[in-house]
């Protein structure tokens, strides 16, 4: 199969005789910046201490059969761990939070909240940064774009600066450092790299700190190490 390959994650523990697999793209577009939605997947299974493989995909793999069964909208990520297959990376990290320790409080209260933050970052900051992209890639023709483009500044800035007066000063979104964190985090370095943070220094320290971490820094290496494989073959 053209584009497709696999890599290995850093380490970490392995399920018994079952392997984690996750798909990622086989030549990830923004060139080995891990902004593309497997990074937080990466991420979760860094932080959970869990063994995986990748299984690198080109977009025209991406539309086949075979992972439309995975993932019916033919995009990357999936999960595969032995009969379990998921798609959508919020149920992905929730299914990795939820089995192993580290990144959902035992209080059933904080728990609940720190769910609340990982629906939050797919549900309400997500949506800003697809509507973005589709503004900056989709319709840069269009002769609309300009003002259309204002709107949805004015829309992110406007979350942005609700979600800075939340967190504040505290170092995460809800005590320790959670799925929620993890999500939110991730979802926020796509909009770091419009300049959407730069007004938030809050919001950019707290990026940089969720960085920072050791598991997102074996996953971001990962990846980065699978992009440069796939240049030199
Ligand atoms: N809601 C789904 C989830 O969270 O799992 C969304 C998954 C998704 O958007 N996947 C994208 C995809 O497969 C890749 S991550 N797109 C192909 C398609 O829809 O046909 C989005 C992405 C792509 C590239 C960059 N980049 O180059 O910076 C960043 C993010």
């Amino acid at each position: 199969m053209r584009g497709f390959y696999r890599a290995r994650g850093t380490g970490g523990r392995s399920l018994g005789e079952m392997t984690i697999i996750i798909t990622g793209f086989a030549a990830s577009p923004d060139r080995g910046k891990g902004l593309a939605r497997d990074m937080r997947v990466r991420w979760a299974l860094e932080e959970a201490g869990l063994a995986y493989e990748v299984h690198g995909l080109s977009f025209a793999e991406m539309k086949e059969p075979a992972h439309l069964a995975r993932q019916p909208f033919g995009q990357i990520p999936t999960y595969e761990e032995g009969d379990l297959i998921l798609f959508e990376t919020g149920a992905i990290v929730l299914h990795i939070a939820e089995r192993h320790g580290g990144l959902l409080p035992e209080d059933a209260n904080a728990r609940a909240r720190a769910i609340a933050w990982m629906f939050s970052a797919a549900s309400t900051i997500e949506p800003l940064t697809t509507d973005r992209d589709v503004a900056v890639y989709f319709e840069k023709d269009k002769p609309w774009q300009a003002e259309r483009m204002m709107m949805v500044q004015d829309r992110i800035r406007s979350r942005l600066a609700q979600l800075s007066r939340r967190l504040g000063d505290a170092e995460w979104l809800d005590g320790d450092f959670s799925a929620g964190d993890l999500m939110m985090a991730d979802v926020l370095r796509r909009l770091a790299s419009s300049g959407a943070l730069d007004e938030f220094p809050n919001l950019v320290s707290y990026v940089a700190r969720a960085e920072a971490r050791p598991a997102f820094r074996r996953a971001f290496a990962a990846q980065l190490a699978a992009f440069e494989a796939g240049q030199a073959g």
